[in-house]
């Protein structure tokens, strides 16, 4: 067994405190964050500068008594290395060029590893960086939250656009899921191979779908990404992030064959409890906004999913990314209250 509590957790071993780190836990919240932002030209020059982007990752280990670094870069570096136009605009999140049936032809998977290589000489100095109980998680875009970028051009609370594009053109978004599944393949590979211990599938738009979208969009390409990277690095740990997903979450987690699952915030704990397999490990799935407002509220929800988790492997979590109002100090708070009681 390893001597990483947050690995071990993933694999299955149940922990008397569990272990924890924080989606987006390097970013626009930390002060250090915003000054190295200032230093590169554009965010995505910040996922590809190694000396910058290990900075940045270290950065909240340094603050909290964290289990695990996750390697600094976005999941829209994937559809950039593909030669799609990515741009992020300071303030309003990424806008790509959206693709078109028939431009997706045009997209490069060949190119996409070599265009990646400087994340992959991050994660090589993360590892080299990283005192040896600390878990390095690295991590992509599962296929549908990657097409819904790529297809609608900017972040949606619908994603009508890639929906529509699915329905409309199925033979076009079947070639774009094959491409971004044997991209994530190599990527998620390249990432094991650098030095992470584990990889996260952020699915962050799994809602939003009907059963038999939910199947064809999220199952199995996800399935097919945990077999071939599975293929290649046999056992390789796996959490699913399937955020939304709610009825489907049991069916994912056993059909993908994923270690372990997240859960967003509106998963019912008991749900949770009732549906789940009991050594299934799970992470989550405290709301962020509950970590922005703090106080009595914040420690009794910290408890309360200590205890509703406490009969199996668990990882604490928030359900989705810390949002930049969070004050430090309940940052602060919230690991030692999970850590110490
Ligand atoms: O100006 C800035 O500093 C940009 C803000 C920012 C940051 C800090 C973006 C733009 N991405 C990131 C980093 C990031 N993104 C990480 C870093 C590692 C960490 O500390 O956790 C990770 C894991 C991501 C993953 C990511 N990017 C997801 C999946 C997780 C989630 O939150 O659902 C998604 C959907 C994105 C797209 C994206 N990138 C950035 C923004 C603002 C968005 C969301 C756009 C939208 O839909 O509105």
């Amino acid at each position: 067994m390893t001597h990483k509590p947050l690995l071990a957790t993933v694999l299955g071993e149940r922990q008397e405190r569990p272990p924890i780190w924080i989606m987006r836990q390097a970013g626009r919240y930390l002060p250090e964050y915003r000054e190295i932002r200032t230093k590169a030209k554009n965010f995505l020059e910040l996922c590809y500068t190694p000396d910058l982007a290990t900075e940045v990752t270290l950065q909240p280990l340094r603050r909290f008594d964290l289990d695990a670094a996750i390697l600094f870069s976005d999941i829209l570096v994937v559809p950039d290395a593909l030669g799609q136009s990515v741009r992020f605009e300071q303030g309003e999140g990424p806008v790509l060029d959206p693709v078109s049936a028939e431009s997706i032809g045009a997209l490069k998977p060949e190119r996409a590893l070599d265009h990646l290589a400087p994340v992959l000489e991050t994660v090589r100095r993360l590892r080299a960086a990283l005192t040896p109980e600390k878990t390095l998680i690295g991590f992509c875009g599962s296929p549908w939250t990657v097409a819904t970028y790529m297809i609608g051009g900017r972040g949606s609370t619908d994603q009508a656009a890639a929906r529509l594009f699915a329905l409309r053109h199925p033979d076009a978004f079947a070639a774009l899921i094959d491409i971004l599944v044997a991209t994530s393949i190599d990527y998620l590979v390249a990432q094991l191979e650098a030095g992470a211990d584990v990889v996260q599938l952020f699915e962050s738009w799994a809602l939003n779908l009907d059963d038999q979208a939910f199947e064809a969009r999220v199952i199995e390409p996800n399935r097919r990404i945990v077999d071939g990277v599975r293929a290649r690095v046999p056992n390789a740990p796996i959490i699913g992030f399937p955020r939304g997903a709610a009825g489907n979450l049991a069916n994912y987690a056993a059909r993908t064959g994923v270690n372990a699952l997240g859960l967003d915030y509106a998963t019912p704990l008991d749900f949770a409890a009732r549906h789940l397999p009991a050594d299934l490990p799970v992470q989550g799935n405290l709301d962020p906004l509950r970590l922005v407002a703090g106080g009595a509220q914040l420690d009794e929800r910290i408890d309360a999913i200590l205890a509703a988790f406490q009969g199996r492997p668990h990882i604490f979590n928030l359900g989705h990314g810390i949002v930049p109002e969070t004050p430090i100090e309940h940052v602060a708070g919230l690991v030692e209250r999970v850590k110490n009681g």
